[in-house]
This record gives structure tokens, sequence and C-alpha cells, in this order.
């Protein structure tokens, strides 16, 4: 009998200090909604952290910019007010200009080529970059290739670019890009682009697939052309103070929960494009699909030459050559 409550007793105190020690809750945020390739990615993430850490840690998911948009979500990764933040590549070059390289239009041939490029050594190297800038970056994940919408007309061609007015990312490649399709660009938090839209502020934006179906982009956009003109990564950044304060044990497992997260977010992002254009269709977009992609980078060549002097051929064919 006594020995059977010294059991319970201990089982008891063993169970309260489980508690105790699972109540490290933290922060991780997105721009769009919680049914998307990016919520399955923090989803996935929070779920693996937990269970990888038997529950030490837990990881409470905001979407739909509920603490901001990814500028000021990645913000506050760096200054430790928030400790996660998964967010496109959009806003990253502000904080760490190496990773502006993976944003050049038409640098990469197809999703495959992409990932291969990430999970291999030169999107390692660059992973390692954030360390000296106060993050820790777990892994890469993907929004996928961006099109262009618009409410005004069919893009068929370059010049049916000329004179659109449209929402970009806070990104000096995509506005330099844009600019060299005569587009009159206005860079704009993620946050704000529906209600941009809907007002007419401006004529179109740019997005992957997987984010206009999820933002629900068709409401307020007629006009979509496959241009697949730029291929959008996204990153899971940790506050590098936080993610060093861990056990050897307990960063192993939030970088394979990050993997684990990006694993769901590409299938997310797969099964997106497979089926999006029907979907799209049946909410009412023209989708033009048949575009001659050769006269898209053409009328790119003159910016791609100056982002050739400024990333270096060699670095852009160090990428254009893996397989
Ligand atoms: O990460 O800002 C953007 O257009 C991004 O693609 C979007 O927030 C999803």
């Amino acid at each position: 009998m006594k020995l059977h409550r010294l059991v319970l007793g201990l089982g008891l105190a063993l169970g309260l200090a489980a508690t105790a020690a699972a109540q490290t809750t933290m922060k991780i945020s997105i721009s769009t909604a919680q049914n998307s390739h990016q919520g399955i990615a923090i989803d996935t993430f929070a779920k693996e952290v937990e269970k990888r850490t038997q529950g030490r840690y837990k990881v409470q998911a905001f979407y739909n910019g509920a603490l901001g948009g990814e500028r000021e979500s990645i913000e506050a990764v760096q200054l430790g007010t928030q400790e996660l933040a998964f967010s496109s590549t959009g806003p990253v070059p502000n904080f760490v200009p190496e990773t502006k390289i993976l944003d050049v239009p038409f640098l990469f041939r197809d999703k495959a080529h992409a990932r291969a490029v990430l999970d291999g050594p030169i999107g390692q190297e660059l992973l390692t970059k954030f360390d000296a800038k106060g993050f820790k970056a777990l892994a890469w994940a993907e929004n996928g290739f961006r099109h262009m919408t618009n409410s005004k007309r069919d893009v068929k061609t370059p010049e049916d670019l000329k004179g659109l007015k449209m929402r970009t990312m806070e990104n000096p490649v995509h506005v330099a890009a844009y600019k060299g399709f005569g587009i009159i660009t206005t860079p704009m938090a993620f946050p704000e682009v529906f209600t941009a839209l809907q007002q007419g502020t401006v004529d179109g934006q740019e997005n992957p697939l997987s984010v206009i179906i999820s933002a629900k982009f068709d409401q307020v956009q007629k006009h979509l052309s496959l241009t697949g003109h730029v291929y959008s990564p996204c990153i899971f950044v940790m506050n590098k103070g936080v993610f060093d304060k861990l056990s050897a044990a307990d960063k192993q497992a939030f970088i394979d929960a990050a993997k684990e997260g990006t694993k769901a977010n590409r299938a997310r992002v797969d099964e997106d494009d497979a089926k999006g254009v029907a979907d799209l269709r049946a909410k009412g977009m023209t989708v033009i699909d048949t575009l001659d992609k050769a006269r898209f980078v053409a009328a790119l060549a003159p910016v791609n030459a100056e982002f050739e002097k400024q990333f270096g051929k060699a670095n852009l064919d160090r990428i254009r050559d893996v397989k």
C-alpha cells in the first residue's frame, strides 16, 4: 500500500514537471490564410515541434497577417518579440541581401529545379547568411511560381503589361524587373492587397496560384495570365538567441520540424498548381495559359543584363546549372 502511494506520488510529481516544462510557447505567423500552402507549413511545423520535443515546446500559429505583414513579422523575429515567422522572400533582402539572387525572374526552370537548388549547397549556404543578422533560418519552403492578375485586360504579350498599375512585393529585384515590363509598380504589404485591388488603387498584382486562391483574389481580379515570371521561395526563420538556447537535440527537432513543414507545403503547392486554373476559371476568371514565354524573357533582357552585373554571371550560372 505504502509503495503504491509512493509510486502514485512520484507519477504525479513527474506529470506536474512535464506540464510545467510544456509551458514554453512560441509564436509563428503567416500573412496568408490557414487554409493555404503556408497554413499547412506552419501547422505541420507546430505539430512536429510538439511531437519531437515531447510537448516541451508548443508553437502557436497566427494567420492572415494577424501579427502584421511579412516585413513586420521578420522584424519582430529579429527583435525577439516573436520567436518564429514563415515568410516569402519578398521583404527578406532588406534583412539578408544575399537572398536577392533567388528572386531573379526566369532563373529557375521549374519547381523541381528550384527545390534542388534550395535543398542543395547553394540554398544551405544562403541559410547560414541569416546568422549574422540575428536569425536562425530553419528551412526553405515556397509559394511557387508567380503569375500576373489584373482587372483591366487579358495579358497575352509583354506589351499588354505596359501601363498597368500593379502591387509588387517590397523586394528591389521584383520592382526593377516589373519596371522593365513597363508596369507602374506600387510596393505594398500583402495584408493591404485585397482592399487595394477591390478599391482600384492598383489594377493588378502577381502571386502563385496557391496565394491567389487562398486570398480569394478571384473576387477582385478578372484576368489571370500564367506568366510564371519568377519563382517565389519562402523561409522558416527563428530568433537566433532563442534558437541558441535550445539543447542540441531540440535544435535538431526544430530543424526537422521545419523540413516536415516544407514537405507539406510543397505538396500543397503542387496540388494548388494542378487544380488551380480549373478552380479559378470556375470562379469566373479568364485564364491565359498559352503565353509565348520567350517573348516575356526577351522583354526583360535589359533588366537581366543588369542583374548579371549585380549578382555576377558565375553566381547565376551556378544556380542555372543545378540539374
Ligand atoms: O507570402 O506578399 C506576397 O505577395 C507574398 O507572396 C504573399 O504574402 C505570400
